[in-house]
């Protein structure tokens, strides 16, 4: 029977489901209404779904909330954070330290919902993986934790291919479930992800679907009228519908629908309404993003039969109800994976082997014993293609680096060619080689959720088209996840496909990002040392940013090791005696150019210093006294060099220094015509340092 059907008398509202039920919806108003801050409506509505799916699904043990098997939860509408909460909460899911290790307190005790959206609370406006523990992903903009899902239910698949063994098929089978809303129907980021999923027949990937018909400008019938169920159907989904959110039965129906479903992903999609029970409020927009007000919590805790001035109320028997469902199923589930992966490590300890370092985000024993070293080469190779040897030397001793490209793998070069690797489908789901197609914003935010599921992914494309993910790289660096992207054709270098192609702003752009490192190398054996440090990331998505044209492998017998590049940058070559008059910073291809600028300084009698600098933020965490051995502050005549944008150059280059840079777009031409154009010259490097010097002779 349904929950919205039955009056406030009946005796079914003395069920412990419905007490349950109500105990979600009432703490997520009473968390709302005390922050005078968030979104109650949603977590009403969709209080009995959540409920049904824990409590009768969901593989999940609140005291292991990192069990490498269970099932995962994601709230891609993260405006509804309180029904999270509320479930962590009412579960008493344990608290997981920065290593993995399960801690006595639980997560979300009631004290962090009544501080709800308050400075340092566990319970932040949006839920936060890594701040709240049983939170599985961070969810906020819209879309992204569908999106997200489509990852993780990928790993989970290339995990049971690898690592399932007869006897053993159930070591990784977990679900993912997403509950989404209208807003993550509309953004695009989730139809190409439905399309993938779809496409790979992801049979273990469920989306639910809160058709409310509300978002906060109003009804849906301003602007979103499509069939969604016809869409999902065209993408190759199972979907099914329940009608009424308060119908336990119908919702259990659906999942065990899901269940069935062996051979493609299932949408849900559940009416509900927004707000239920808000005698004002609910069905409205006012529901969506504002605290109901005290006389309309009132009034629906009286229309669930609440007792009306009770806050943060939790019924006797709610918590040892929770117990005995999902905590009692749960421990059970994960105590027999455990006693398992025991049994497992002896028939196959090397697979065994390889789990543990993967889900500790460790690498293999000597996983960089096959990385190439570059002899010096005056015509040299593009980066992306050193990148590719590097890569494919990594990836023979990882076995667990996986990744592909948004359609560009043959020009970014991030193919895994070693026969064993294969391409991963909806017939092989060992490959190691992903075909996401030209979907750059999914690619992005299925990255993250394989990372969540800790293998190593990697993804390609153009770097111009950063643009397009830049939602889904947020979210890497927000959760501190240590996904690897790879960007070639990195400027106007380029030359030809014109401006559409060539980045100019993106570098910048990148190194606005907290916590992402950007690493532009200058030669193959930069690119290796790249590799190097990147690989070793634990907590750091880094973007790569490649050549698409040859440049010169340096010389580095007579000048500096590439090792340097671990510290973001590094003297490549020197003035007499350590005693610059003048510093020319480059990255990337224009490194070369600044050492042929360099040699004919110093031919002619300039003191002049060269500083590779490949990554930023590498540099900005190197201790004050490198820093200044690199860029002493009182050569003050500085030249970087960088076919990008100037912004943020001045950083390194003083207010008085100069940036040899480009402050329009490019143009499509051969880059021969480019650099011309543009100013890519050792005789203008040469010109701007002669300056430079002078300026400052000039001043002192
Ligand atoms: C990418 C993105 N754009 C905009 C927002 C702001 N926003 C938060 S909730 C919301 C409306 C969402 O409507 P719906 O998904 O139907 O959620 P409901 O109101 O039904 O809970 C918007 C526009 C956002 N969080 N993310
Ligand atoms: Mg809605």
């Amino acid at each position: 029977m349904s929950i919205a059907t039955v009056s406030p008398s009946s005796p079914l509202l003395q069920t412990m489901d419905l007490t349950c039920v109500n105990t979600i919806r009432t703490l997520s108003m009473d968390g709302v209404q005390a922050a005078n801050s968030g979104h109650p409506g949603t977590p009403m509505a969709l209080a009995p779904v959540a409920y049904c799916l824990w409590q009768q699904f969901l593989r999940f043990d609140p005291q292991d909330p990192v069990w490498p098997n269970r099932d995962r939860f994601v709230l891609s509408i993260g405006h509804a954070s309180m029904l999270l909460y509320s479930l962590l909460h009412l579960t008493e899911v344990r608290a997981v330290s920065k290593d993995y290790e399960t801690l006595g307190e639980v997560s979300v005790p009631l004290d962090a919902i009544k501080a709800f959206r308050q400075l340092d609370s566990r319970c932040p406006g949006h839920p936060e993986y890594r701040w709240t523990s049983g939170v599985e992903t961070t969810t906020g903009p819209l879309g992204q934790g569908v999106a997200t899902s489509v990852g993780i239910a990928i790993a989970r698949q290339w995990l049971a291919a690898r690592y399932n063994r007869p006897g053993f098929e159930d070591l990784f089978d977990f679900n993912v479930y997403a509950l989404c809303g209208d807003g993550c129907m509309m953004e695009g980021i989730s139809s190409e992800a439905a399309s993938l999923a779809g496409h790979l027949r992801l049979s273990n990937l469920c989306w639910i679907y809160d058709n409310n018909h509300i978002t906060i400008e109003g009804n849906t019938s301003l602007t979103f009228t499509e069939d969604v169920a016809t869409r999902f159907i065209g993408y190759g989904w199972n979907v099914t519908r329940v009608g009424d959110a308060n119908d336990l039965d119908m919702l259990a129906r659906a999942f065990r629908t899901f269940h069935n479903t062996k051979d493609r992903p299932t949408l849900i999609i559940v009416d509900s309404h927004i707000g239920y029970g808000a005698p004002h409020k609910q069905d409205t927009s006012g529901a969506h993003g504002e605290p109901l007000g005290e006389d309309e919590v009132r009034l629906a805790k009286r229309n669930y039969g609440w007792p009306e001035d009770k806050k943060f109320f939790v019924p006797e028997g709610v918590y040892d109800h929770f117990r005995q469902g999902i905590g009692k199923r749960g421990k059970q589930l994960r105590d027999a994976w455990f006693a398992r992966i025991g049994e497992y490590r002896k028939q196959y300890p090397e697979l065994a082997e390889e789990l543990f370092r993967m889900q500790h985000r460790q690498l293999p024993e000597g996983w960089d014993r096959e990385l190439p070293e570059f002899p010096a080469d005056p015509k040299g190779l593009a980066t992306r293609e050193s990148s590719a040897k590097v890569l494919n030397a990594a990836a023979k001793n990882i076995p667990w680096l996986i990744g592909g490209s948004a359609d560009l793998a043959p020009s970014t070069k991030t193919r895994i060619t070693q026969e064993s690797a294969g391409d991963f489908s909806a017939e092989n789901h060992a490959g190691r080689n992903f075909h996401f197609g030209i979907r750059e914003h999914a690619m992005g935010a299925i990255l993250n959720g394989l990372s969540l599921v800790k293998v190593r992914p990697f993804g390609s494309g153009f770097f111009i088209f950063v643009d397009y993910m830049r939602g889904s790289m947020r979210l890497s660096a927000l959760m501190e996840l240590p996904v690897i992207y790879v960007f070639t054709h990195d400027s106007i270098g380029v030359g030809e496909d014109g401006p559409t192609h060539q980045p100019i702003e993106q570098l910048a752009h990148m190194r606005s990002m907290p916590g992402l490192i950007v690493i532009r190398p200058a030669d193959a054996n930069e690119v290796r040392e790249a590799w190097k440090v990147i690989l070793q990331l634990h907590h750091q998505p880094a973007v790569l940013v490649l050549t698409r044209q040859a440049v010169p492998t340096i010389d580095r017998r007579k000048y500096a090791p590439a090792s340097g590049l671990a510290r973001g940058a590094y003297i490549l070559a020197d003035a007499p005696g350590g005693n610059p008059e003048v510093i020319l910073i480059a990255t990337g291809s224009e490194v070369a150019l600044c050492l042929e600028a360099y040699e004919q300084l110093s031919k002619e009698g300039v003191r002049a210093r060269l500083v590779s600098m490949p990554s930023w933020e590498l540099f900005d965490d190197q201790d004050r006294n490198y820093r200044e051995s690199v860029l002493p502050p009182h050569v003050k005549a500085r030249v970087s060099v960088e076919e990008a944008s100037d912004f943020g150059w001045s950083k390194y280059t003083g207010s008085e220094g100069h940036n040899v840079c480009i402050e329009s777009f490019g143009a499509s031409a051969p880059l021969k015509q480019l650099l011309k154009k543009f100013g890519f010259s050792a005789e203008r490097i040469m010109a701007a340092a002669k300056s430079q010097i002078a300026q400052q002779r000039a001043q002192s």
